[in-house]
C-alpha cells in the first residue's frame, strides 16, 4: 500500500532582504520530519484563496496536518472582543486552514491539529478558546516553558481508551508547553481526551470513524523519555489513519 500524502500547513512569517520585506512561510523541519518518519509523505500547503486550487490539493492528500505557529485565533471567529493579551493573528493563514479543513471535514480526512493548529480545528467545529491563560485563568501553571521544547514541562492526564491512550499505551503524558491560548468550551460532538493537573485541555478527538485529533504540546519535538518513549505515536496515528482511508 502505498504512503499517504498529509499535507502540512507552514507558518506566515516575513524575511526582509535588502531594506525590502518579503512574506515567506515558515515551517519546523521537524513536522515533516514526524510525518515521513511516521510512514506519510509530507506535503508543504501553499496557502491560496483559490478554491479550486486548494480542492486540488486536498484531492491528493489522504490527511492534513495543522502546524502551530506564532500566532493567535482571531476571536471574532468565535463571537469574542479581542482580549488586551490577545497576540498576532494571521488571517490570511487562517482563512486558508479553515477552508482547507472544510474540505478535509467533508472528505473525512484524517486531521492532526498540533498546538495553535488544536486551537483553530476546535474553533472552526464551533467551540472557543481561552484568549490568555495567566490572565484569564489565574489557577492555570505555567504554560511558557522558558527551556528546550524537546524537554516536557508538565503531564497530561490521559482519557481511558481515547486515541492518545490507545496510540501511546499510557494514561499519562510529559509533554512540552508553548502556549498562552488555550481550548475553553469545545466544539458541540468534540471530546477533551487531555489534560493538564490545572485542568486546562490539552488534547481534544471526534469520536465515532473520522479520526481527528488535537494536541496542545508539540509530539514532533519532544525526546523519547521513560514516562513516553514514543511522543510522536500520534502522528503514527494519523498516517494510519490516512493509509486506510487512501486518497482522494
Ligand atoms: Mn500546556
Amino acid at each position: 500500500v502505498s504512503r499517504p500524502v498529509i499535507l502540512v500547513t507552514p507558518d506566515d512569517a516575513t524575511r526582509a532582504s535588502v531594506g525590502v520585506e518579503r512574506r515567506v512561510y515558515d515551517l519546523n523541519v521537524v513536522y515533516c520530519d514526524a510525518v515521513a518518519e511516521a510512514g506519510g509523505i509530507p506535503l508543504v500547503a501553499p496557502y491560496s484563496d483559490d478554491p479550486e486550487v486548494v480542492q486540488g490539493m486536498v484531492a491528493v492528500a489522504g490527511g492534513l496536518l495543522l502546524t502551530g505557529g506564532g500566532y493567535d485565533v482571531e476571536p471574532a471567529l468565535y463571537g469574542a472582543p479581542p482580549h488586551p493579551a490577545l497576540g498576532t493573528t494571521k488571517p490570511h493563514r487562517t482563512r486558508f486552514e479553515l477552508s482547507l479543513w472544510e474540505l478535509a471535514r467533508a472528505r473525512r480526512l484524517p486531521t492532526l491539529g498540533v498546538c495553535a493548529g488544536m486551537q483553530l480545528l476546535n474553533v472552526a467545529w464551533g467551540g472557543t478558546l481561552w484568549q490568555d491563560l495567566p490572565d484569564q485563568v489565574p489557577s492555570a501553571t505555567e504554560h511558557r516553558q522558558p527551556f528546550d521544547r524537546r524537554q516536557p514541562s508538565h503531564a497530561v492526564r490521559l482519557a481511558p481508551g481515547s486515541l492518545l491512550a490507545r496510540l501511546s499505551g499510557r494514561t499519562e503524558l510529559d509533554v512540552n508547553s508553548n502556549h498562552h491560548q488555550a481550548v475553553r468550551d469545545l466544539g458541540p460532538g468534540l471530546q477533551a481526551s487531555g489534560w493538564s493537573r490545572d485542568g486546562v485541555v490539552e488534547a481534544m478527538e471526534l469520536p465515532g470513524d473520522h479520526w481527528v485529533v488535537g494536541v496542545q504540546w508539540h509530539p514532533e519535538m519532544l525526546a523519547a523519555t521513560a514516562a513516553d518513549p514514543c511522543p510522536r505515536a500520534v502522528y503514527r496515528g494519523l498516517v494510519e489513519a490516512a493509509r486506510h482511508r487512501g486518497p482522494g
